[in-house]
C-alpha cells in the first residue's frame, strides 16, 4: 500500500546561523524521502545565504523552491539598525498578507507541516527561557547579566520579536532543536516533562546534531586546507565569532596581540562588518600590517566565508575560540575541538553555560559583551593569552570532550537516536 509522501515546506529567516541548520535539515528530511519545499526570501541579505542556497539546490534538484514576497518596510518602524533583525521583522509582518496564500499554492501533495524559524536560532536551553526569563526549568538559573542586553531594553526590534514569537510558541504543533540529550539533558527534560505540556507547551524533539553536507563545500578554502595540512596535529586554535559578529578595531587589535603571545598555531576569521557584502577593506587594513607581520609564523588570518566545519574535522585542530553560536557549539561537539566561549550577544551566554555544564569546553565569564553597547568593553591581549593556554592545555577537557562527540557521534549514526526521530516527526506528520 502506498502511504501519502510527506511533504515538508522549510522556511528559514535571515542570516547563515539559520540557513545552514534549515538546509542540513532538508537534507536529512531528503534522506528520509520526504518531499521538500523551500521557502526563500530575495534577496538575501548576505551574499553567503544566496551562495548557498544556489549551491544546495544545485546538489538536491528533487528539493522546490518557492520565493516568499516581501512587503516594503519603512526602517523608521523599526528599532534597529541590524539588517538581519530588520529582516526577520520584514518577513514576520509580510506573514500575514502572503504566507497562507503562499503554502496553499503548495498543493503536489499538499504540505503535511511547515517548519520555520522563531528568528532565534538556538538550543534547548534558549527555547526554555522563553515564559520566564530568570527561573529557567532544566538549566543553571540565568543571571540577569546572561540575557542579552537587548531583551532589556522593552522597545527594541529585538525584544519585541523576542516576547511575540514567545507567546505564539504555545500554538505550534512541535519545536525542533538541533541539539541531542548528552549535550543539554536538563533543558530538553524540562521542557518535555509533564507539568509543561499540561501548560499546552508544544512537545520538543532533538533532531540534531546536524552535521554538515558535501554541498556547503568552498572553493576559498584551499590555501586553508593547506596550511593546516602542514601542522601539527591538535597544535591549532581556530577563532571566529559567527557570521553575525564584527568586531571593534580594539578588540580585534587586542585578539590578534593575544593570539600571538599565547604561543599557539592559529587560524583566525576576522570579521569587520555585520553583512559581508559591506566588507571592503582587506584584512591588512583591518588588523594593521604590523601585526600582520607579527602574526606570520604562527598564524593565518583570513576575512571571508571559510568551510567552518572542515577547519573543525582537521586533526591540526585543537581547540576554538568561539562566540558560542549554537551551530557552531554543535559543530565543535561533533569533531571533539574544545571551546572556549566568548559570547558577543543573544542567546551566546546560554549557549556559554551549555559548553560549560556538558563539558565542551570553558568559559571566559567575566568578560564583556561584543558589539559597541554599554556592555561593551575591550578584553585585553594577556587575559586571551591565558585563556587559550588554559583551552589547549587542560587534559581534563580534552577527555571531556572526546566523550561528548562520541555520543553526539552515536546519536547520528544509522539507526541513532536522530533517525528515530525523524522516523516519528514523519510518522507524525502524515496523519
Ligand atoms: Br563566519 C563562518 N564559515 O566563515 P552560529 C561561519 N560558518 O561555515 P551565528 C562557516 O556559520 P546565529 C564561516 O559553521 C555555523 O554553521 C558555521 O552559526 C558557519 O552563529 C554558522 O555558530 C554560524 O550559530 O548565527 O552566525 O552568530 O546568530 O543564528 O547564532
Amino acid at each position: 500500500l502506498l502511504r501519502p509522501e510527506t511533504h515538508v515546506g522549510l522556511f528559514p529567516s535571515a542570516g547563515m546561523g539559520h540557513l545552514i541548520p534549515f538546509l542540513r535539515l532538508a537534507a536529512l528530511l531528503v534522506r528520509h524521502h520526504c518531499r521538500v519545499t523551500l521557502i526563500t526570501t530575495h534577496p538575501t541579505v548576505s551574499l553567503a545565504e544566496s551562495n548557498l542556497v544556489s549551491r544546495f539546490l544545485s546538489a538536491f534538484p528533487q528539493v522546490s523552491q518557492v520565493s516568499f514576497d516581501l512587503l516594503p518596510l519603512d526602517p523608521s518602524t523599526v528599532n534597529s539598525t541590524d539588517p538581519f533583525w530588520i529582516r526577520f521583522e520584514t518577513i514576520r509582518r509580510s506573514a500575514v498578507h502572503s504566507l497562507f496564500p503562499l503554502l496553499s499554492s503548495l498543493s503536489s501533495p499538499p504540505l503535511s507541516v511547515l517548519v520555520y524559524d522563531v528568528s532565534i536560532a538556538s538550543g534547548a536551553g534558549f527555547v526554555s527561557a522563553f515564559g520566564d526569563v530568570l527561573e529557567i526549568p532544566g538549566i543553571s538559573p540565568v543571571p540577569r547579566s546572561s540575557i542579552p542586553p537587548l531583551l532589556l531594553v522593552p522597545d527594541s526590534l529585538f525584544a519585541h520579536i523576542f516576547f511575540t514569537d514567545s507567546a505564539m510558541l504555545n500554538k505550534v504543533d512541535g519545536i525542533l532543536i538541533n541539539t541531542f540529550k548528552e549535550l543539554e539533558p536538563g533543558a530538553l527534560e524540562a521542557l518535555n516533562n509533564r507539568k509543561q505540556s499540561e501548560q499546552g507547551f508544544p512537545p520538543v524533539f532533538a533532531v540534531g546534531p546536524f552535521e554538515r553536507f558535501e554541498f556547503e563545500d568552498v572553493d576559498q578554502c584551499h590555501a586553508v586546507s593547506k596550511w593546516l595540512d602542514e601542522q601539527p596535529e591538535e597544535s591549532v586554535v581556530y577563532v571566529s565569532f559567527g557570521s553575525r559578529t564584527a568586531q571593534s578595531r580594539d578588540q580585534l587589535r587586542e585578539l590578534g596581540e593575544g593570539l600571538v603571545k599565547c604561543g599557539y598555531r592559529f587560524l583566525w576569521v576576522v570579521k569587520d562588518k555585520i553583512v559581508d557584502k559591506d566588507e571592503e577593506e582587506g584584512v591588512e587594513m583591518v588588523v594593521g600590517e604590523e601585526l600582520m607581520d607579527k602574526m606570520k609564523d604562527k598564524g593565518l588570518v583570513v576575512k571571508h566565508w571559510v568551510d567552518q566545519e572542515k577547519i573543525l574535522s582537521h586533526k591540526a585542530v585543537g581547540g576554538f575560540v568561539s562566540h558560542s553560536g549554537p551551530n557552531s557549539m554543535i559543530e565543535a561537539v561533533i569533531h571533539g575541538v574544545r571551546i572556549l566561549a566568548w559570547p558577543q550577544n543573544g542567546d551566546q551566554r546560554i549557549c556559554a553555560d551549555v559548553v560549560e555544564e556538558s563539558g565542551a569546553g570553558m568559559w571566559a565569564r567575566s568578560w564583556g559583551w561584543g558589539g559597541d553597547g554599554d556592555h561593551y568593553e575591550v578584553v585585553k591581549r594577556d587575559e586571551i593569552a591565558e585563556k587559550v593556554r588554559e583551552l589547549m592545555e587542560s587534559q581534563s577537557l580534552k577527555v571531556k570532550i572526546k566523550r561528548l562527540q562520541e555520543a553526539a557521534k552515536k546519536a547520528a549514526q544509522v539507526g541513532g537516536v536522530r533517525s528515530r526521530v525523524f522516523m516519528e516527526l514523519i510518522e507524525m506528520w502524515k496523519m
